[in-house]
């Protein structure tokens, strides 16, 4: 799916454990200006509902686990992140939906821009309006 992939992190194993490095660019395709957590959320919480005009970002389930919805105007899937080894990459004008977190679930997000409201669409009319004008010139660049 455009602008979104599943990433699967190399994990540095010894006897005392596991440790995943991330860094620009050698795991992580954008460089990192904020990371943020998301934590003690209610099964029946839907969180998301919206795009982004421009970051990229990356979500790691931590601790337990929690399905993401990633849609655009002509596909969409649900992804299921359930391990800390297990990245989703969600870039530019993509709707996301982040539900059935269980109870012990750490989402840690890695972005690529420092927090700015105007950069979000939470309206999804909207969205859809820009992201098929967005979607075209994408495909037309690519010709
Ligand atoms: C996203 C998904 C995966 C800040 O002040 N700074 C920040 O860096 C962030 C992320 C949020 N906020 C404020 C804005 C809101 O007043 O925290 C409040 C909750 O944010 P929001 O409702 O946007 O949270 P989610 O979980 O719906 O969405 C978040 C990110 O905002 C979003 O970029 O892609 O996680």
């Amino acid at each position: 799916m455009t602008n979104v992939s599943l990433v699967d992190l190399k994990v540095i194993e010894d006897a005392r454990g596991k440790m995943i490095p991330l860094e620009y660019p050698k795991q992580l395709n954008f460089p990192l200006n904020r990371i943020y957590y998301i934590y003690d959320v209610d099964n029946n919480q839907t969180r998301g509902c919206h795009s982004h005009n421009k970051l990229d970002q990356l979500l790691i389930a931590v601790k337990g686990e929690v399905n993401i919805l990633v849609k655009t105007p002509f596909e969409e899937k649900i992804v299921k992140l359930d391990s800390p080894s297990k990245g989703l990459y969600i870039g530019p004008m993509i709707w996301r939906e982040m539900f059935d977190f269980s109870e012990d679930c750490v989402l840690l997000v890695l972005a690529s821009e420092l927090y700015d409201e105007k950069d979000y669409i939470r309206d999804y009319r909207e969205y859809e309006q820009k992201a098929l004008e967005y979607f075209r010139n994408e495909e037309t660049n690519n010709d």
